[in-house]
């Protein structure tokens, strides 16, 4: 990238003379929304001591990440911090969409706000608007930043910001299943500036066995269809509670049986108390998830994207959207 973070930094904080920055992602932070909030924060926190920083993350984050985050003595990111309307500037992450912002009402009260993202359904909001695709927002965060100062914010106490822009990385990767060499040349430069992998890696193993057994029932509750190549689950509210089936267990199944050699697409469908919530994963080349779901009001990145939809009956919904599975799959070779 060669739109320097410091450029577009300095213009966002100066031209309007604010000494406080909020950094924000989306709902439910995975491991990249939270790497590339808090290593972004770390990196101004040590560079730019002139502004006070807000790193604020919402609810039910990813459970690795939040190991991570409670090793961190620098920042409490659930705070709430008190803010004087439009003294502030926002930096929002990872987020394609304002509708999955935590903390929209401090973006809307800040003077001025940047975006960074990854996302190719980014809906261009914000003053700054910064994306590109790539498989992780944190690794454009790692080519936006400034080397030297990048390196000097890795000296701090572990997490550092390299810690935290190698997990978002990590985790949006699957660990590396998803890669090119911009992915590699980011992680190989984080490595030299002193991150451990292994101590990343503990971010990645979550499984206990009780949640490998809820896995080995929740894999008897697969639909394939579409000649096997899809496979869904699809659980009412009432099943989910009788279960004990959080969405986070649903969500866990669909990269697995995507990565199945015979699955081309899988996703699930879980209800919540007023909507549906569905996650939806398609092998590289295979389907564009994010094209699929456009019609539908869903969205996020060709190979993973999300749909939430306030229907009572999910099943009319399912079929549409397996109609179009077909339209879209007639154009390429299901093998
Ligand atoms: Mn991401």
């Amino acid at each position: 990238m060669d739109i320097y973070f410091e450029e577009k930094f300095m213009q966002l904080m100066e031209e309007k003379n604010l000494d406080t920055v909020v950094l924000m992602g989306h709902i439910n932070p995975d491991g990249d929304a939270v790497g590339s909030v808090m290593g972004l924060a770390h990196y101004i926190k040590v560079n730019y001591p002139q502004y006070k920083v807000f790193p604020y993350l919402g609810k039910n984050m990813d459970k690795g990440a939040a190991k991570m985050v409670q090793k961190d003595r620098v920042f409490a990111p659930f705070k709430m911090p008190e803010l004087s309307e439009g003294r502030y500037g926002v930096i929002v992450c990872d987020t394609a969409t304002l509708k999955r912002l935590v903390g929209l009402e401090f973006y809307e009260n800040a003077a001025a706000s940047m975006v960074i993202d990854h996302h190719v359904s980014n809906e261009g909001f914000g003053d700054i608007n910064i994306t590109k695709k790539a498989v992780a927002c944190a690794e454009n965060i790692y080519y936006l930043l400034d080397q030297d100062r990048l390196q000097k914010a890795a000296r701090e106490e572990c997490p550092t910001a390299a810690d935290y822009i190698y997990m978002g990385i990590l985790h949006d990767t699957g660990c590396f299943t998803r890669n090119g060499i911009s992915t590699m040349e980011a992680m190989t430069g984080l490595l030299k500036l002193g991150v451990k992998h292994e101590y990343v890696m503990e971010t990645m193993h979550n499984d206990t066995l009780e949640i490998l057994e809820k896995r080995a029932r929740l894999l008897q509750r697969v639909e394939c269809v579409l000649d096997g190549k899809v496979a869904y689950i699809c659980m009412n509210r009432q099943e989910s509670m009788e279960e004990n089936i959080s969405y986070a267990d649903l969500h866990s199944m669909s990269p697995i049986l995507c990565a199945c050699e015979d699955i081309g697409l899988a996703f699930i469908m879980y209800e919540e108390e007023t909507r549906w919530h569905c996650s939806f994963r398609s092998k590289p080349g295979w389907l564009d998830v994010n094209k699929l779901l456009e019609p539908f009001g869903g969205g996020g990145h060709a190979e993973a994207a999300g749909l939430r939809v306030k229907v009572k009956d999910i099943t009319e919904m399912r079929e549409k959207i397996l109609e179009r599975v077909q339209e879209i799959a007639n154009n390429i070779a299901f093998n």
